[in-house]
């Protein structure tokens, strides 16, 4: 049985149940809760961080990685491409979205989120253990506190990280622009790297979390002018995202 530990409000997380979900794997997932997290997946792995998958023997921690293992693993429906100048053009519009977009979406929705303790609440204790809920509101103070230290959150680093996705949504939609897809002309980790990261501006159902109808501000006014270049991102969710 493959397991996922992960937060499902996490965007790195929902990178590797798209993954999961497009290859038609049935698996676990442990979710876990952020606060707590630390002490099971330091248990597992290296770093604290989630997504972290459990296959056999198999702990792979990092999306990327997990991504690599399921192709190398279970073949069908592969993610990365065979030919050797596809795959590398793939993996280095997956590391560029991971390092430059993934990290600047999370600041953005934090600095709102972290403003708006009862909806912020419910999406990180969402499906996690019964008495998280209740426990992240105890340590909310503390937790905005570190929050705000982690993702090294200030308006200077806001409004750098709203310009960072601006660029990064100009040079994807760029891209998208001649086939719909980042490599060649097929679906691959590239796009579903993008659009996972992405997701939270747009709220997609398939990625599983109770998306509230509209934002509290500043959020939801950038993700309404952000729209129109979010229209590729809905459409592979619509196209290539099953539910799971
Ligand atoms: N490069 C990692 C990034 C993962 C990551 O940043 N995970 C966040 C949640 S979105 C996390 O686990 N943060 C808590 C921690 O690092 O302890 C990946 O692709 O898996």
């Amino acid at each position: 049985m493959i397991k996922l530990y992960q937060f499902p409000i996490s965007h790195y997380s929902e990178k590797a149940r798209w993954a999961l979900a497009y290859k038609g794997l049935p698996y676990q997932k442990v979710n876990l809760l952020p606060g707590l997290h630390s002490k099971t997946t330091t248990r597992l792995a290296k770093r604290s961080s989630v997504p972290i998958l459990q296959h056999e023997q198999n702990i792979i921690q990092n999306s990327s990685d997990i991504i690599d293992y399921l192709d190398q693993h279970f073949s069908e429906r592969p993610l990365t491409p065979v030919d050797p100048a596809a795959r590398a053009q793939a993996l280095e519009w997956e590391n560029y979205v991971d390092k430059e977009l993934g990290p600047h979406v999370r600041r953005l929705c934090y600095f709102t989120l972290l403003d708006h303790p009862r909806l912020c609440i419910s999406l990180l204790g969402h499906q996690g253990p019964w008495y998280g809920k209740l426990f992240l509101r105890l340590i909310f103070p503390k937790l905005r506190k570190l929050m705000y230290h982690y993702l090294k959150i200030s308006p200077e680093s806001v409004a750098e990280s709203e310009q960072q996705v601006r660029q990064a949504l100009a040079k994807l939609n760029q891209a998208w622009r001649h086939s719909g897809y980042l490599v060649g002309d097929q679906f691959s980790r590239a796009d579903l790297a993008a659009a996972a990261l992405l997701a939270p501006l747009c709220a997609p159902s398939q990625y599983g979390i109770p998306w509230p109808k509209h934002y509290p501000q500043p959020l939801d006014s950038l993700c309404q002018q952000l729209s129109p270049q979010l229209q590729r991102v809905r459409e592979l969710y619509r196209l290539h995202r099953p539910d799971s």
